[in-house]
């Protein structure tokens, strides 16, 4: 079928019954979303005409300000999923600990939970950069009918369903995947509908950009300097191009359509890195893959990670399959 003006929401319905587990739950769940994106998008735009710039005076669990806008997108995200009884929990990088959903009607009866970071980047906030929610869905393994506990959240990311983000940039787009490729959706703003911009969207095999943030260099370890050297070199197509904007979800969009890699790597002074496995890592290494990228947290592959904690933080490097490639050779050296 053309791929010609189609809109998020008919390719939901024209989707759903491919997906494996279909009852349309799942579907329900990508549409209250979609509609969540909205209200935050709304929301962002008008960030720098309004009064809601700042710091909230909040600090979440990581003990970093929360602002305002994190604050907001947390709400959107939580209360229309809770609203439409679609999901039996959620898990948010902005809460302590997971929200367990029921109502009388209700009674613990839906399939999935949902891990969400509702304003990633948010530093770029205040100064008009491109920020971006990422969301990632699991099936509980706890039985229906039951409130959700603690392990329905920590699965390893290779049980994702589905996964993606909303990037708030020039334009918005809705990227996600249920298993079964990528798909980027532009917003028309003047009529808020979503449109199939970007079908089947993939990773070029080779890139030329790599993002991470030099600043700490000094503290990388030996494998990852020495990577950072070869992207410099004067050799064949390197030197590479340097591209790190500081908000995941953009840096991964660039390189997902350029070719390249990005790389938040432990350090001496951050042993685990910065990145949260389960709300920032899980769903860009499903898309990755799904976009025949790789992500990798050092040796190990992302999405085999068993979970240990919700707020769990971890190295990561995704990008292209033949750049990640390489730098895992670098990264072995030392190991
Ligand atoms: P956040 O969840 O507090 O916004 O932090 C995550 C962000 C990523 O979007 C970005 O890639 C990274 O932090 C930038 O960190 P740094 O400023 O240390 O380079
Ligand atoms: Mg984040």
């Amino acid at each position: 079928m053309s791929t010609k003006n189609r809109t998020l929401g008919e390719y939901i319905i024209e989707n759903q019954n491919s997906f494996k587990y279909s009852s349309g739950e799942l579907s329900k769940l990508i549409n209250a979303i979609r509609l969540a994106a909205k209200v935050v998008n709304h929301e962002v735009n008008k960030a720098g005409l309004v009064d809601i710039l700042g710091a909230a005076g909040e600090t979440n669990i990581q003990g970093e300000d929360q602002q305002k806008l994190d604050v907001l997108a947390n709400e959107k995200f939580i209360q229309t999923l809770t609203n439409r009884e679609i999901v039996c929990g959620i898990a948010s990088e902005e809460e302590d600990d997971f929200i367990s959903i029921n109502s009388n009607d209700n009674q613990h009866q839906n399939k999935y939970v949902v891990l969400i970071d509702p304003l990633d980047g948010s530093s770029n906030i205040d100064v008009n950069v491109s920020v971006g929610t990422i969301f990632s869905i699991y099936r509980r393994i706890t039985p229906v009918g039951t409130p959700v506990t603690l392990e329905d959240f920590l699965q390893p990311g290779k049980n994702q369903v589905a996964a993606g983000y909303v990037v708030y940039g020039t334009s918005t787009m809705l990227v996600y995947t249920t298993g079964d490729g990528v798909n980027g959706f532009t917003l028309n703003p003047a009529i808020g509908t979503f449109y199939l911009s970007h079908p089947n969207m993939k990773f070029p095999e080779d890139g030329r950009i790599y993002s991470v943030n030099e600043g700490n260099y000094i503290h990388f370890h030996q494998g990852v300097k020495d990577y950072i050297k070869y992207c410099q070199e004067e050799e064949g197509d390197r030197p590479y191009t340097s591209r790190y904007i500081g908000s995941l979800v953009s840096d991964f969009h660039r390189n997902m359509i350029k070719g390249g890699i990005y790389m938040y790597p432990k350090s001496s002074v951050t042993e685990e890195g910065k990145l949260r496995l389960l709300y920032e890592c899980n769903p860009m290494a499903f898309l990755a893959e799904q976009a025949n990228g790789l992500a990798i947290g050092g040796k190990t592959r992302i999405l085999d990670v068993q979970p240990k904690e919700l707020h769990q933080r971890i190295p990561f490097f995704c990008g292209s399959r033949n750049m990640v490639l390489k730098l895992q050779e670098f990264l072995t050296k030392y190991h």
